[in-house]
């Protein structure tokens, strides 16, 4: 009784523009690689929560899709379940490029953190990619007066510089109460999803181009066999029939490769063998359409 009051827990939601390193810093705040990440902007399209536990307390991390000018439902859909976190929250980790830059995609995000009371911290991140460390000043300087932060860190989320003192940043501001999950747990995302998910990311990562933003991933068949092992038939839907044939590739070399680095990792993640059959489907515009977007995964429900 005693120790639990002693304890912090509460929810963290990691926010910002698309590509600004936010899944990265999830996985690196976690230990564990849960969000899917890429070079492309528009990674991620869902919540995902993952729950970090030490001798602190808890830590129930929200990583959002970028804040973004939405071209499409499926845009529209991102966005809102990004800022539907803002209020949900007890931390928001608003995360930016190392710039002195601040454009309209910036100031538009700092409009709705001035809305709530919710503490801020800003997270400068790829400080690895900054050459004079007295940048850095420049950049604290050009930010710390766009909201009234609780604190700014600068850090690089991809080699963990500075990630230690983020999370005791982040148990300054959390309240004192018991924990909401087992200390075992990391995520609640089925294993379904974390697999579609992670097809999605090497799709991202070995296509270019406008493809990767058309691509969902549809889990149709996982079973597993008497043995342990698991087969999973999975559905890559694009938007053109001209990207279908990119995405098989000559003589089906490109599905082959998705294929192959897909299954290394869900089999990783399952801890035992897996059997990973890919087909690719077209269904055209489905980024706009409500029915196609809730049978992939993005459900109507959050808007
Ligand atoms: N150099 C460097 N690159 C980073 C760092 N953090 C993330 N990146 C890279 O930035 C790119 C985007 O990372 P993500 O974690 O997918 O970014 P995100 O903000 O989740 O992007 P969306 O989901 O599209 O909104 C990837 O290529 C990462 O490897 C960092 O600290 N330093
Ligand atoms: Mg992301």
């Amino acid at each position: 009784m005693e120790e639990n009051t002693q304890k912090k827990s509460g929810f963290v939601t990691l926010i910002g523009r698309p590509n600004v390193g936010k899944s990265t810093l999830m996985n690196h705040l976690i230990g564990q690689k849960i969000a899917i990440t890429s070079d492309k902007p528009q990674t991620t399209r869902n919540r995902i929560q993952t729950v970090y536990t030490d001798e602190r307390g808890q830590i129930i991390f929200l990583d959002t899709p970028g804040i973004h000018k939405a071209k499409n439902k499926l845009g529209e859909y991102m966005v809102t379940v990004a800022e539907r976190t803002l209020t949900e929250v007890d931390v928001i980790l608003w995360l930016v490029e190392p710039s002195t830059f601040i454009g309209a995609g910036e100031r538009h995000i700092a409009e709705q953190l001035n809305k709530v009371k919710t503490p801020v911290i800003l997270v400068i991140n790829k400080i690895d990619t900054v050459k004079k460390q007295e940048e850095i000043l420049t950049f604290i300087d050009a930010y710390k007066d766009v909201c009234q932060f609780a604190e700014i860190v600068p850090l690089s989320a991809l080699k963990d510089r500075n990630t230690d003192l983020l999370t005791e940043l982040i148990f300054k501001y959390l309240p004192y109460g018991p924990q909401f999950y087992d200390e075992d747990t990391v995520t609640d995302q089925p294993m379904r999803q974390i697999a579609a998910e992670l097809i999605r990311e090497k799709a991202l990562r070995l296509l270019d181009d406008e493809i990767p933003h058309g691509i969902a991933v549809v889990i149709e068949q996982m079973k597993e066999r008497k043995n342990g092992m698991m087969d999973i038939e999975a559905s890559i839907v694009c938007e053109r029939e001209s990207h279908k044939g990119i995405i098989i590739g000559k003589g089906g070399s490109m599905l082959k490769r998705i294929g192959i680095e897909a299954r290394k990792e869900i089999e990783n993640m399952m801890e035992t063998q897996v059997n990973l059959q890919l087909w690719v489907k077209v269904r055209k515009e489905w980024r706009d359409s409500e029915l196609y977007m809730k049978n992939y995964g993005y459900n109507g429900k959050e808007i």
